[in-house]
């Protein structure tokens, strides 16, 4: 029987990237496909290509895409057969795969008990353990006093790491050194602890040097047939998300490879894993990857983002053996039936702005454009006209190379990074241009602190203004100013508009003047110079030099009467000033207007009105995706108003602090 006999419904309870591609295979396997969208995805691009698309709620996610009790209605109203719950929201809730369960709709994910098991990552460590997996060694026990925790930090040997057990993503860990600062630091992470998670408790481990993440791909069916599918090399990570991620391992011997399998096929085993699982190992990187360091970090029970590179490199496709298992099918692959063949890397391509420190940055995409090419394949889940909102992730899209070899793999990478087009937010590409270029990462061996350590030659820190960029946009802009004003003379001549290339081609007889153009280049005032010559128009800006451009430079129009010239990865934007409509505030650089960088909630202000505060003092926290921004003053000066109060929502632009002199 096929899947689709068994399966021949489904629904995508999620969005973006991750719903397009369970599509794609689904409707390639004949199932009906159900979407679900927020109001904020009502013309995305995976509820245009699902068979029925359903709306489920508001923008944001815990009202729409985190509702499990609205999305098992919709499932039931459209008769889906199962669910696919993608990454993140629902993916990894034991509660929804049970309610999922108890509705007969089949959940494609494991067991609501295997999600738990691995869900309690201190008792995750502790089964695992027992079934034979490598963990860190460490304390992991109840015993929580000073002296105590203190003396198993000398027993297990320094350096150590002291982790909140409720941690995650790097929060209240702390490293120590010395037995001298051990007390201190203790005392440091218990609080961190509580502050964060509402749990002071803590563990200790020994600290794993150049630690390295590498991941192993699992898959279990219902018939107890359990495989791996090799690993993935995802240490390239800035703040624990990961940026780049490739398959092999650089470095990987079949020797270690083999030991990683079985540890990770042992894990999954031991909570009678069924589908696909990520078993996160961490290794000791410090003499490239040996047998006998590397340690069981966490399982995540989900598909997971990076699941192309697998797929490349093994030919597998991942979520028809998702849904071949959800169908109660056995896998019908033996371990030594997976091969691996070449090098694959995956870069994910993010709406944020390296040169300010990541944030995320929002907005419409005037133009999105990706690269075809041998080895290349593009997962995404937006279009050119779609809009960036602040209220999901706002990766744009996952850019995946294979080639026979690494080096292959990464020109490739590199060469679509460079032919890929957006605009409209400002984006991670010239970041991920670099390192596909940089030589620690080209030659290896790298550890998870790579990205932190080479962050300024990676460009990721204001960058001067690109003269080349702004010289090619000033142009566009005269030239188009130019047919208006000959359009206007045009109309006025006779009364009736007409063709303005004709009467252009009388004006581009004459002698030309040299012109000063006033421009608003990324919101900062410019003047440019534009002198014709016989071979053509020339632009110039006082204090800047135009380099000779190797490089392409695509030009995107905005709103009218702004370009936006995109330039080796970044974006420059440029717009005739027009004194009448600019926010002046903003123009003049030095106003006293702090505003929420992006849409969020004030979670703090720390200022009042009255207060009289210092250039860089903190001023307020707008909490967005899941990050804290701080504002900070921009100058000294006294608080004249205050625009929101802690607890509100803010929009972005929106007025938090204005200073007066
Ligand atoms: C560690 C470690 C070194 N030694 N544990 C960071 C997040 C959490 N999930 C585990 N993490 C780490 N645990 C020991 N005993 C270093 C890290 C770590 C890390 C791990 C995986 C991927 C990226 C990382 C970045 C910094 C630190």
């Amino acid at each position: 029987m096929s899947i689709a006999e068994k399966l021949p419904s489904i629904l995508i309870a999620n969005r973006g990237e991750i719903a397009c591609r369970v599509i794609r295979t689904a409707r390639r396997l004949g199932l009906r496909t159900i979407a679900v969208h927020s109001d904020a995805d009502a013309e995305a691009l995976f509820v245009q290509m699902a068979d029925e698309a359903y709306r489920i709620g508001p923008a944001p996610a815990r009202e729409s895409y985190l509702d499990a009790a609205k999305i098992l209605a919709v499932a039931k109203e459209a008769g889906a057969a199962c669910i696919h719950p993608g990454y993140g929201f629902l993916s990894e809730n034991a509660d929804f795969a049970e309610a999922c369960a108890q509705a007969g709709i089949v959940f494609v994910g494991p067991p609501a008990s295997a999600i738990r098991a691995m869900g309690l990552k201190d008792a995750a460590k502790a089964l695992v353990e027992k079934a034979g997996v490598p963990v860190v060694p460490g304390y992991h026990g109840a015993e929580q006093s000073v002296d105590f925790l203190a003396k198993e930090a000398g027993r297990i040997g320094y350096p150590v790491l002291i982790k909140a057990v409720a941690g995650g993503g790097g929060k209240g860990m702390k490293k120590v050194e010395r037995p001298e600062d051990f007390a201190d630091a203790l005392t440091s992470a218990q609080r961190e602890g509580q502050s964060a998670f509402g749990d002071g408790r803590v563990l200790v481990e020994k600290y794993v040097l150049s630690p390295r993440h590498v991941e192993i791909q699992v898959f279990g069916d219902s018939h107890g047939n359990v495989v791996h599918l090799f690993e993935r090399d995802c240490s390239l990570q800035r703040r624990h998300q990961k940026v780049i991620e490739e398959a092999p391992a650089p470095g990987m011997t079949e020797e270690v490879r083999a030991a990683m399998g079985k540890a990770a096929t042992e894990a999954a085993r031991a909570v009678g894993y069924v589908g696909a699982g990520t078993v996160e190992f961490i290794a000791d990187g410090r003499d490239g990857l040996r047998a006998d360091r590397f340690y069981f970090m966490e399982m995540n029970t989900r598909l997971q983002v990076e699941h192309p590179v697998t797929e490349a490199i093994t030919g597998l496709d991942l979520v028809e053996l998702q849904l071949k298992v959800a169908a109660g099918e056995p896998l019908g692959l033996s371990q030594s039936d997976v091969t691996a063949t070449g090098h694959a890397v995956e870069a994910r391509l993010y709406a944020e702005d390296p040169e300010k420190g990541f944030l995320p940055s929002t907005g419409k995409l005037w133009a999105l454009q990706f690269p075809e090419g041998q080895g290349i394949r593009i997962d995404t889940g937006v279009e050119a006209g779609d809009t960036v909102t602040p209220f999901y992730d706002p990766m744009i899209a996952k850019v995946i190379a294979h080639g026979a070899t690494r080096d292959e793999a990464l020109d490739r990478l590199g060469a679509a990074l460079g032919e890929t087009i957006v605009a409209g937010p400002r984006t991670n590409l010239a970041f991920l241009k670099a390192l596909t270029e940089a030589k620690g990462f080209r030659e290896g061996p790298f550890d998870t602190g790579f990205i932190e350590r080479n962050i300024t030659a990676l460009g990721a820190e204001p960058q001067p203004l690109d003269a080349a960029a702004v010289a090619a946009a000033a142009l566009q802009l005269e030239e188009e100013r130019e047919v208006a004003v000959v359009m206007q003379a045009a109309e006025r001549a006779d009364g009736e508009a007409r063709s303005p290339w004709l009467v252009a081609d009388a004006f581009s007889l004459m002698p030309r003047p040299a012109l000063g153009l006033p421009l608003l280049v990324d919101g900062e005032r410019v003047e440019a110079r534009i002198e014709w010559h016989e071979d053509g128009a020339r632009v110039s800006l006082p204090g800047h030099e135009i380099g000779e451009g190797e490089h392409e430079i695509a030009l995107a129009q905005a709103e009218r009467g702004t370009w936006l010239a995109l330039h080796r990865g970044r974006q420059t934007s440029v717009a005739l000033f027009d004194p009448f409509s600019v926010d002046l505030d903003a123009a003049a650089g030095s106003g006293g207007v702090v505003k929420a960088p992006m849409h969020g909630k004030l979670i703090a202000l720390f200022v009042s009105a009255g207060d009289v505060v210092v250039k860089g003092q903190r001023l307020a926290i707008v909490e967005a995706m899941k990050m804290e921004h701080v504002l900070t003053a921009p100058r000294d000066g006294t608080v004249n108003e205050i625009g929101a109060e802690p607890g509100a929502q803010v929009a972005e632009g929106a007025k938090v602090v204005v200073l007066g002199e």
